[in-house]
């Protein structure tokens, strides 16, 4: 493909991209990457600048569900207009990865949070914010996305280094394989044990509640103050959001960042390989039930339950894995319910339309 430049090469398109271009319905489109959503308006790059685009008629007209919109980090097809000061999206490429979650409260349905993400950060403070069963979440939806977990815990100069060791200990404990690094934004030594963490042309993300630096992080990570960040305050402005939209940072080093608003609450959609990913040895375990569909709530010869009853396996994480399991299934359920009933209201609607013209044309 002779038009892709090395622009886009530095963006992240490597060759699983390269590999999924359609590049005989080319016509004029150029590839571009997604770097920042907007409410109705997108920004997008194909190396240059940045550049305003917004979404071509028939992308919205034939969009059924959330994730046929772009997301932050999504490469598109895109026309670009009066001396590259405009740009139209025509179509999304496939998608490596894409992060997203159950929209808050009772609501079912999901929003994206970003793709083609190849490393996510969960950060969690570790003064106030540290929380085994959060993080257990977050694991379960990056490891559904195909996305490799790192944790970062945060405002290490606030604790003696012996709770700091104590917290990346309890972590590796339960999972060991698990990259678990502690930090401080105050430290700049830490900040390049951050920084080695980061590898050119590769997209990360930081994923956590609100207040525990992620903005803060990144403004380090760019050297400068850029993006605003929260003032340090009391407990009662933990619902203020310093960050309220998604963007994609390249930083110097060529590495590209997306800082995400802290999310209150973390649902989770249908999860199936990201829940046995996360509680692998729950997975192990289940594989000695008497019966294949085992729920390990309360059949008899369940191994899950025996290695509860013995200790072997903690019950919090075991409570944990049961309820996103539940979660997961009630969701999936209540979408498909969701969808059918979408579906049947848009028939009735093709119905009554092709009445009107009928009735129209008499
Ligand atoms: N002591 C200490 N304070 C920190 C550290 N990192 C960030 N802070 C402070 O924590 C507050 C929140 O930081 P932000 O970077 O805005 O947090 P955020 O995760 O981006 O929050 P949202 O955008 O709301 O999701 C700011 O007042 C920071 O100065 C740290 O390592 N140590
Ligand atoms: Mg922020
Ligand atoms: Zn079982």
């Amino acid at each position: 493909m002779d038009k892709m430049t090395n622009d886009i090469v530095d963006l992240g398109f490597d060759k699983w991209f390269q590999d999924n271009t359609d590049s005989e319905n080319l016509e004029g489109l150029e590839i571009a990457r997604v770097m920042a959503v907007h409410k109705d308006s997108y920004t997008v790059t194909s190396g240059k600048q940045d550049v305003f685009a917004e979404l071509v008629g028939k992308l919205v007209y034939s969009a059924t569900s959330p994730v046929d919109y772009p997301a932050v980090g999504d490469w598109v097809y895109a026309r670009f207009y009066d001396e590259n000061t405009l740009s139209i999206i025509h179509r999304i490429m496939p998608r490596k990865s894409l992060l997203k979650r159950k929209t808050p409260g009772k609501k079912i349905d999901f929003q994206l949070i970003a793709a083609n993400i190849d490393v996510a950060f969960i950060v969690q403070a570790m003064d106030d914010d540290f929380n085994m069963r959060r993080l257990e979440r977050y694991l379960v939806m990056i490891h559904e996305s195909n996305i490799t977990p790192i944790v970062l815990l945060s405002k290490s100069d606030l604790l003696p280094p012996e709770e700091v060791t104590e917290k990346i200990r309890e972590i590796k404990r339960i999972m060991p394989h698990l990259h678990v690094q502690s930090f401080s934004n105050k430290s700049q030594s830490d900040l390049k044990n951050v920084q080695g963490l980061l590898n050119p042309r590769m997209t990360y993300c930081l994923l956590g509640s609100s207040g525990v630096g992620k903005t803060t992080l990144l403004n380090n990570l760019i050297g400068e103050s850029v993006f605003k960040t929260k003032a340090v305050r009391k407990k009662d402005s933990k619902g203020r959001h310093a960050t309220t939209y998604r963007q994609l940072i390249k930083l110097g080093s060529g590495a590209m960042v997306i800082d995400t608003p802290g999310m209150r609450e973390l649902g989770n959609f249908s999860v199936d390989t990201g829940l046995d990913e996360t509680f692998d040895e729950i997975v192990d375990l289940s594989k000695q039930c008497q019966f294949n569909d085992c729920t390990h709530v309360i059949e008899k010869g369940c191994a899950v339950l025996s290695a509860l009853e013995r200790g072997e396996l903690s019950e919090k994480r075991y409570h944990n894995y049961i309820k996103m399991n539940k979660e997961s299934v009630f969701n999936e359920m209540s979408y498909l319910q969701k969808r059918q009933k979408d579906k049947q209201f848009g028939k009735m609607c093709k119905t009554i339309m092709k009445h009107k013209k009928i009735k129209d044309r008499t």
